[in-house]
């Protein structure tokens, strides 16, 4: 596979199309994931290059790539740029796409007109490319953050109240619309899911409010103590990576008919606060002590479910998470130590 092209300039265009006119670059099948060096993103992409091994992977994020297996090609791709990512699209024969680029939570309240630019612009350049029939299936992720303090905190339904007050919630409930639309009006086969807080152990989460249930577990080795931005009591659904990647790889496989949420799915996991992690890192490390210091995004979390009914995943595809929170609690000190 030739080098990378650099960037979006004319030249970097021109490159391509060189290689789209050879038809050096067309595969029989190629994955497009946007986001590829984040938290979830970089999971994703050597989760699918593993699942496919006969397919190729486009890598894409504006940032440097991690290292990935051999059947992943990386590409520079500023989402919001439409034009690059149709370039890419037909250069390298996508099929599908799975959309992981965003800005979470926390940073886009400081940055809310881009928060909005990147979520919801970037996904119509998706959901569009699938409309004019060039790609075929779709994966966007969607957060509990599309829940807000009118949502019922506990087993939040399906269905119901969403009330986001964050941009990045906002931006995430209008992408839920855009997907329900461009099925229901263009049949876009776009499927979705909700994710709760994500703890991982490989890439570091950046920006969400959630990053709290993975920095507490570098501080416990690092330096015996965590101070935290959420307070103690505050208490999320999480999921562990292992079961995100299985949920998105799932929905992905299941055929269309058996989805009946064109959303965004709920996926619920653990329901657990700051103190009980840091109960259960308490186990392994006796001298760890948690201090809670909440900022602006005690407020973010204070304002998400505690927990999830995720009913309608189960029942349309089997969804069903593995890790409880003494398994990952195991799991994530034994990979970070
Ligand atoms: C965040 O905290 O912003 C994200 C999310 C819950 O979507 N991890």
């Amino acid at each position: 596979m030739a080098d990378a092209v650099k960037d979006g300039s004319a030249n970097g265009h021109f490159e391509l199309y060189l290689r789209l006119q050879s038809g050096m670059e067309k595969c029989m099948r190629t994955l497009l994931v946007t986001g590829a060096a984040g938290q979830i993103g970089s999971e994703l992409t050597t989760a699918l290059a593993h699942r496919f091994p006969a397919a190729s992977i486009l890598a894409t994020d504006i940032r440097h790539p991690p290292e990935f297996p051999e059947n992943v090609i990386f590409e520079h791709l500023d989402v919001r740029d439409a034009d690059r990512m149709s370039l890419l699209v037909d250069a390298y024969g996508i099929s599908t796409v799975y959309h992981m680029a965003a800005l979470l939570s926390a940073v886009a309240e400081q940055l809310p007109e881009k928060a909005w630019d990147l979520n919801v612009n970037s996904l119509l350049n998706v959901l569009n490319l699938s409309k004019s029939g060039r790609v075929t299936q779709v994966f966007w992720p969607s957060s509990i953050a599309v829940f807000g303090p009118h949502t019922p905190r506990l087993k939040t339904p399906q269905h119901g109240v969403a009330d986001p007050t964050t941009v990045y919630g906002i931006s995430k409930w209008a992408g839920e619309r855009w997907c329900a639309y461009y099925f229901n009006r263009f049949h876009v086969d776009v499927r979705s899911l909700r994710y709760p807080g994500i703890i991982s152990w490989k890439t570091a989460p950046g920006g969400g409010t959630t990053d709290y249930a993975v920095e507490i577990f570098h501080q416990a080795l690092e330096n015996k103590r965590y101070d935290c931005f959420v307070d103690a009591d505050v208490t999320l659904p999480m999921l562990y990576m292992p079961d995100a990647i299985a949920a998105t790889l799932a929905l992905m496989e299941v055929p269309s008919q058996a989805i009946t949420v064109r959303s965004s799915y709920n996926l619920g996991g653990v329901s657990c606060s700051p103190s009980q992690i840091a109960a259960e890192i308490k186990k392994h490390l006796p001298g760890f002590a948690l201090h809670c210091k909440p900022d602006f995004r005690d407020t973010i979390a204070r304002s998400w479910p505690d927990s999830i009914d995720d009913a309608a995943a189960r029942t349309d595809w089997g969804w069903k998470h593995r890790y409880g929170l003494s398994d990952i609690t195991a799991d994530m000190l034994e990979h970070l130590s």
